[in-house]
């Protein structure tokens, strides 16, 4: 990886993270995956849509939330992670405690997509240098029943790329290799809809740390303002695919949606728009998972690869990426 510019040459789509939250407050989806079975269920048809991996969460963080102690998040997402890496399905564990992440790597997950960037719980920082493992550290102020509060700045760029600087000093210093370190503004966290929407056009500045970077926009408050109030928050998943597009054009590494397939659809535009030609399939390291690549194993294109065991030699691409 190229430590001056964590930028994603339009030659790589971005990957595509799908949402699996398995409680029942999270603001977009809460509750409706909480069973076990839903849960499966949702998670094929996002791997059927196109996710490249399935990032599943057991504490919602939406503004107010309560906190879930580590055992009954680890009740609600473990036989759900145990599962999904059975069929071959890649996974990331969403979640700020260390004994949660360090039980989903146990069970295979290849991703730690930890919210509070490594603050909330002491023991994540050592985990992510013991165990290798890629790790998304999200910029954040504080927990959900505090951080409205917080979202105070002088310039929000500037400001949550120096804190990020920051965090990521303190992985290096806890022996974290610093191409595993994936970074994400924290859209909503700690931050109204004009800071987000300056994170959001001015992502490049991120990317200047050197480090991928993922967003996850979806169906967030503050695309909400963009439809009558009282609509379904799924009304907002068009948005959603374009902020992937735009996201994708400043060369982010990976977009964390609900509505997997709009997004997909949005990326083959991107990708066809700077390469002239349809995308191969995303090469996640050596894995052949059920990774799908439906539009074109629709349109008969491209066969689908077999579904395999994941294998522990997986690479999210922090090499090669840069210029
Ligand atoms: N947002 C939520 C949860 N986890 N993880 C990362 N890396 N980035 C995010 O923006 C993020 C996250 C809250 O949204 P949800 O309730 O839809 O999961």
């Amino acid at each position: 990886m190229d430590l001056t510019n964590g930028r994603v040459p339009p030659s790589r789509r971005p990957v595509i993270i799908g949402i699996l939250n398995v409680t029942p407050d999270s603001f977009s989806d809460g509750g409706r995956y909480h069973d076990f079975d839903d849960a499966i269920e949702q998670a094929s048809r996002l791997v059927e849509a196109g996710a490249d991996l399935i990032d599943v969460g057991g504490e919602s963080t939406r503004p107010g939330a309560e906190r879930v102690p580590p055992k009954k998040e680890q009740g609600r997402v473990l036989p759900v992670i145990r599962e999904l890496i059975d069929r071959g399905i890649r996974v990331s564990i969403d979640t700020m405690n260390a004994s949660t992440a360090a039980a989903a790597l146990d069970l295979g997950a290849m991703l730690v997509n930890d919210v509070s960037g490594g603050l909330a719980d002491k023991a994540m920082p050592r985990l992510i240098a013991e165990s290798g493992i890629d790790y998304v550290a999200m910029h954040w102020r504080g927990h959900s029943s505090s951080m409205d509060k917080l979202a105070t700045y002088n310039d929000v760029v500037r400001d949550v790329r120096n804190e990020l600087k920051h965090r990521i000093a303190a992985l290096i210093v806890a022996g974290v290799d610093p191409a595993k370190v994936i970074l994400d503004p924290g859209l909503g966290f700690a931050k109204t809809s004009a800071h987000n929407w300056q994170l959001l056009g001015r992502l490049r500045e991120l990317e200047t740390l050197g480090h991928r970077v993922l967003i996850g926009a979806s169906r967030k408050r503050f695309l909400g303002e963009l439809q009558p109030e009282g609509a379904p928050t799924s009304d907002r998943d068009p948005d959603t695919a374009t902020v992937s597009a735009l996201a994708a054009e400043s060369g982010v590494w990976g977009v964390r949606v609900h509505d997997v397939a709009a997004t997909l659809s949005a990326l083959e535009v991107w990708y066809r728009w700077n390469n002239g030609r349809a995308p191969a399939p995303l090469a996640l390291g050596g894995v052949a998972a059920t990774a799908p690549t439906p539009l074109y194993a629709r349109r008969g294109n491209t066969p689908r690869p077999a579904v395999v065991a994941p294998d522990k030699s997986w690479s999210l691409g922090s090499e090669g990426q840069g210029k």
